[in-house]
């Protein structure tokens, strides 16, 4: 029982994966868990055929906010750890563990209802997305901004309640099939505004990804270990966000 618990216990400080759980509009912070479906673990998804690839499973935080997010506002999506954000003092694994390297991508799909809509069998589109630029992943800039990942809502999607999918890939064991690791979490979010634009390049979760896809089956080392490509582009996986 000893042994279990202390091996248990490095296994939890060895895993430094991650929760969507928050978001601002325009700055404004909507609340902890507000709109957010989350589980309480933080495990992520290895495959990329699991049938809660859309909104992830065993979701235990669940409310009936619905987020209004002007079209073109700039929304932020919070990362913790946990939930609630660190494990424990100076976690240094939150908002994820340094070594989880990889793309954020942000995408939508409309729904009657966004409080209620179930998770399987919508059309998803994307609408933000970024991978490695100027020397830093996605998940850089997010570590940077304590948890927030910042994109724009583009201008011209159209009107009405979606599930907002936010979705980070940590690349760091990727080399190997079945690797990646796959965090996601869905908002509850109604658009406004005078857009007109229902989506395009719609894909389905599961569906979107193989586990060969060249952005999910990567080394991302060169040969002395710096996990930034060797300066060779990464190619992020699903199709390219919507453009106004
Ligand atoms: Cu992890």
């Amino acid at each position: 029982m000893k042994v279990q618990s202390i091996i248990l216990g490095l296994a939890a400080l060895a895993s430094g994966h991650t929760i969507f759980q928050k978001v601002s509009v325009n700055g404004a912070d909507q609340g902890q868990l507000k709109g957010v479906r989350a589980p309480d673990s933080d495990y992520p998804i290895q495959n990329v055929n699991d049938a809660a690839f859309a909104c992830n499973k065993d979701i235990k935080h669940t409310d009936s906010t619905v987020i209004t997010v002007p079209a073109g506002a700039k929304v932020g999506a919070w990362w913790g750890h946990v939930i609630g954000g660190a494990q424990t003092a100076n976690d240094p694994d939150n908002p994820i563990a340094k070594s989880h390297k990889g793309p954020i991508m942000v995408y939508l799909a409309k729904v009657d209802n966004a409080a209620t809509a179930q998770t399987t069998g919508l059309k998803w589109f994307k609408v933000a997305e970024d991978g490695l630029s100027n020397g830093q992943w996605a998940v850089d800039k997010m570590i940077a901004n304590n948890g927030w990942h910042y994109f724009t809502m583009p201008t011209c999607v159209a009107p009405g309640d979606y599930l907002m999918r936010v979705e980070t890939i940590a690349l760091h064991g990727a080399q190997s099939q079945g690797q990646a690791q796959f965090y996601m979490e869905c908002a509850q979010i109604r658009i406004t505004g005078s857009g007109t634009n229902a989506g395009s390049n719609f894909v389905s979760f599961p569906g979107a990804y193989s586990a060969n896809d060249p952005g999910i089956l990567v080394s991302i080392y060169d040969t002395t270990g710096n996990p930034y490509m060797g300066g060779k582009p990464y190619t992020i996986p699903g199709p390219r966000p919507l453009t106004c």
